[in-house]
């Protein structure tokens, strides 16, 4: 008859060397499979006096239990193994140096926006997105640009064939709808920036059918136009990197806002140059208001309780003026030549001190 003891020393070392977990199988089997060693001792039970049958199934049934302890210890050890045994092969040294200048560039309108969100992030804001393709209501009606405004016409817009939900769809000329869907679907106080890409039926040497805004929008209890300056002003200078920028407000008009107003940075133009920062020209680089009550109304705030101020910059247009990028066609050209002088390295990190070099 088999000896118990020496059973479970063989069985047990047998488990403790399974070297993976085929072999670790392969040893479960042997002992409790339905041909097992441990197995077929058990059905030998029957034959024996019940004093011996009492006592001997008791050792197996220990032994069984034992055996079937091992087998689950040797599993989660060789588990561990494997997974140390990966870690250990997909180390990666995070301390060797990069190799900026064999990688890619930063195209400059990812920089410019990057220096935005930047900017207007230190001072609380958050970024919004939202689709390209817009129906008229968001792009239009709710902005209070009326259906018979220029704006909206053929040759202005990219109408798209066909309708949804009974309505016009276009690519958005704007990201302004992104700011009217926060408004729907959020309560204030609000203080967003909307960076993203416009589409516009225009094409010459000053406009590309495609290209880049950053619109903001603030709305609040008390947001008043002091808190427009402030934060605009604010936002040349740093963008600029000169403290003494001079910034001046001048009236316009925008559907969607009133008061209205363009913004002016100084700069001289003498000797055919242009120069930002001093001298006695200046030079348009954003539009804003008080957002009209209006539109607050067409997206349920009230505005006897609330007021906000939003502003829209192109993208391009700054962008070419802080790294004195001629062309606007070239941002579109994809001419690695043009990426490799213009662009920015891949851990570039934009820097509110940074002055005009890239
Ligand atoms: C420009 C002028 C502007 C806005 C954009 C705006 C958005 C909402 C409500 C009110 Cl939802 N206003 N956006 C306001 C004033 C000017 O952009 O010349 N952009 C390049």
């Amino acid at each position: 008859m088999q000896d118990v003891p020496k059973l479970r020393s063989e069985l047990l070392a047998e488990i403790e060397t399974a070297a993976d977990l085929g072999a670790l199988d392969s040893a479960r089997v042997a002992a409790l499979g339905k041909k097992g060693r441990i197995t077929e001792l058990l059905k030998s039970l029957g034959t024996l006096a019940p004093e011996e049958r009492k006592a001997r199934g008791a050792a197996l049934n220990t032994l069984r239990d034992e055996v079937a302890a091992a087998l689950e210890a040797r599993k989660s050890a060789l588990a561990e193994a494997a997974i140390d045994s990966r870690l250990q092969d997909e180390r990666i040294d995070v301390t060797l140096p990069s190799r900026p200048e064999r990688t890619g560039r930063i195209h400059p309108i990812s920089e410019t926006i990057e220096e935005c969100i930047q900017i207007f992030g230190e001072m609380g804001f958050t970024i919004a997105e939202g689709p390209d393709i817009e129906d008229d209501w968001h792009n239009f009606t709710a902005l209070n640009i009326p259906p018979d405004h220029p704006a909206r016409q053929e040759h202005d817009t990219f109408y798209l064939p066909g309708e949804r939900e009974g309505g016009r769809m276009v690519l958005r000329t704007h990201t302004s709808p992104v700011q009217i869907r926060a408004m729907q679907a959020r309560k204030p106080p609000l203080r967003i920036i909307v960076p993203g890409r416009t589409f516009r039926c225009d094409d010459d040497a000053t406009h590309s059918p495609m290209f880049h805004q950053v619109e903001g929008l603030v709305v609040d209890r008390t947001t008043h136009m002091g808190h427009l300056k402030g934060c605009l002003i604010e936002f040349c200078r740093t963008f600029f990197g000169i403290d003494d920028l001079p910034v001046r407000f001048r009236p316009s008009y925008f559907p969607f806002t009133e008061p209205s107003a363009e913004v002016d940075i100084g700069c001289s133009r003498e000797g055919g140059g242009l120069k930002i920062g001093h001298g006695k020209d200046w030079l348009e680089i954003l539009g804003c208001g008080m957002v009209n009550p209006k539109v607050l109304e067409n997206c349920g705030i009230d505005p006897a309780v609330f007021q906000g101020f939003a502003f829209g910059l192109g993208v391009e247009r700054i962008s070419m003026l802080k790294y004195g990028i001629p062309d606007l066609r070239t941002f579109y050209e994809s001419d690695l030549r043009w990426l490799r002088y213009y662009g920015f390295p891949a851990l570039h990190v934009p820097s509110l001190v940074g002055g005009l070099e890239p």
